[in-house]
């Protein structure tokens, strides 16, 4: 009687699991990626980065010499970055174009050179 009852709980969970395992689970959501992004005088290394739309970004950037600012102003993105200090910058731009990017902290003569390029495809 009770082993009767274990080997139908056994076949229930097993169904289940066969049910459960033809679903596509979140299979509409794009693999988050990864960029590590290096900040000095006067660069940003790299200073091109090509990502598809609709997958999410998560940016890890740390300057290596002195305080610095990451700044991507259509995306309302402006973070501080203090030597030594990785800063991690998360976004999914959703629309295709070319966004610039800039050092947004005074950091020494050519600061107004510092900038690169996201290019969201
Ligand atoms: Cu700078």
């Amino acid at each position: 009687m009770k082993s009767t009852k274990i080997v139908m709980a056994i076949g229930i969970l097993l169904a289940a699991g066969a049910i459960l395992a033809n679903l596509p689970i979140a299979s509409a959501q794009a693999q988050t990626v990864r960029i590590d992004m290096k900040a000095s005088r006067y660069q940003f290394t790299p200073s091109t980065i090509r990502v598809k739309a609709g997958t999410p970004v998560e940016l890890h950037v740390v300057s290596t010499d002195v305080v610095h600012g990451f700044a991507i102003q259509a995306l309302k993105i402006n973070e501080r970055l203090n030597p030594g200090k990785e800063v991690v910058i998360r976004f999914t731009p959703t629309k295709a174009g070319r966004y610039p990017f800039i050092c947004s902290v005074f950091c020494g003569p050519q600061h107004s050179d510092m900038k690169g390029e996201l290019v969201v495809e």
